[in-house]
């Protein structure tokens, strides 16, 4: 099973994260890890740090030679803010000390005053610089090593914006892996090109208020064997992984499996999915894909998808709703802090990747071994095994 951890903040001199777990043998390119994060990186909407901000990526351990070791992958993100200027070093610094200017009027709707009261803190910064989603970044690196592994067993992963603000997608085909280039170059991530233009203004609109737009992004998982997690525990639930894995990206507030909360309102007769033989593959299928690829919490062998709704982003651009000073008591707007008009687009790249962490991981787990090959091997032996 696959194990990792981030640290670092948001304007500090670097994300750090380490993945422990991989097997050895797998190839993996410093540049593999700077095209996941600069797919990070798209999106409109998204604030001017975007456009400065440009992920030194190193490799510190765990790879040699282009390829895994089977130790931990430590993987460090470099903050170009920090290696361009010094403007946040004494802000930031490690060293004793304190800071000249406290945020004490925290922003409604983020982690700042829980934070604050939780941890005794009175400037807001010390909790906002880890529930900033920068740490993303970090997250997407680990997703890198995931895919990669994910790839050996034949499955991908791909995201699309279904809806930002207002605007919904016409819901359409799922997208397969050969839209995603087509995805990416779009502006919003969005594979419909009506609903497309429709966002971007919506974008237009929210940022010429100084306000914010949160969204819906589809991840869709194809090639997952049949068998990844368990029936057996509440626990080893795929679904429930993927919920868990999901709801843990900043800012997310709803994630539903296959058709989610449409479901409930059906009849049992229109709500699952009709089960044939297909004598030509020589496996079961079903007929449609309500469930999103998972029954009972394993995974299906059906296409495997989850739906992923972001609120507005917290920060404003320009700050509306009341907040009170930490330190006066009084009634007052919150602090203003650099923020995007929207993240979706870039919360879609970060869904992909905590969809591949669950899969590689209940990979691993079904699968094991500690090379590439073995794991490769286990898994052939486990499909010619099916009937
Ligand atoms: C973020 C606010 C913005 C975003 C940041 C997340 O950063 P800043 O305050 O430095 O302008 O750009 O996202 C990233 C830096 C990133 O790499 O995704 C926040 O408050 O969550």
């Amino acid at each position: 099973m696959l194990r990792y951890l981030t640290a670092g903040e948001s304007h500090g001199k670097a994300l750090v994260v380490v993945v422990e777990g991989l097997p050895a043998g797998l190839p993996i390119r410093v540049e593999d890890v700077q095209e996941e994060l600069a797919r990070r990186r798209l999106g409109y909407g998204r604030g001017p740090r975007m456009r400065f901000e440009q992920d030194e990526v190193t490799l510190v351990g765990g790879i040699r030679h282009g390829r895994t070791l089977g130790s931990p992958v430590a993987i460090e993100i470099g903050n170009s803010e920090w290696v361009k200027s010094d403007k946040w070093h004494e802000e930031m610094s490690p060293a004793p000390g304190s800071t000249k200017q406290p945020l004490t009027q925290p922003r409604p709707g983020h982690a700042d005053l829980a934070g604050m009261q939780k941890y005794g803190f009175g400037d807001a910064r010390d909790v906002l610089e880890r529930a900033s989603a920068r740490e993303t970044a970090a997250r997407v690196a680990a997703g890198t090593l995931a895919k990669a592994l994910l790839s050996h067993l034949d499955v991908s992963i791909l995201s699309h914006v279904v809806q930002i603000g207002a605007v919904v997608a016409k819901s359409s085909e799922r997208p397969a892996m050969a839209d995603l280039a087509r995805i990416d170059a779009s502006e919003v991530r969005c594979a419909d090109v009506d609903a497309e233009a429709a966002m971007l203004s919506e974008i237009k609109a929210a940022a010429k208020e100084g306000d914010s737009l949160g969204g819906v992004v589809e991840v869709v998982a194809h090639g997952v064997p049949v068998g990844l997690g368990s029936h057996v525990h509440w626990d080893r639930k795929l679904d429930a992984l993927l919920a868990q894995a999901l709801m843990s990206i900043q800012a997310v507030k709803g994630v539903e499996i296959g058709d989610g909360f449409e479901v409930a309102g059906r009849r049992g007769s229109a709500a699952h999915d009709p089960i044939h033989w297909d004598a030509e593959a020589g496996e079961y299928r079903r007929s449609s894909d309500r469930a999103g690829g998972v029954e009972g919490g394993i995974s299906s062998g059906e296409t495997l998808w989850a739906r992923v709704a972001m609120k507005p982003l917290a920060s404003l651009n320009r700050p509306v709703l009341t907040t009170v000073d930490v330190e006066t008591k009084e009634e007052t707007v919150s602090f203003k802090e650099r923020t995007d008009v929207t993240a979706v687009p870039a919360m879609g790249v970060v869904a992909e990747t905590m969809v591949a962490l669950v899969l590689a991981s209940e990979s691993l787990r079904k699968f094991g071994g500690d090379s590439l090959d073995e794991l490769v091997r286990n898994r052939d032996g486990y499909l010619a095994s099916l009937h």
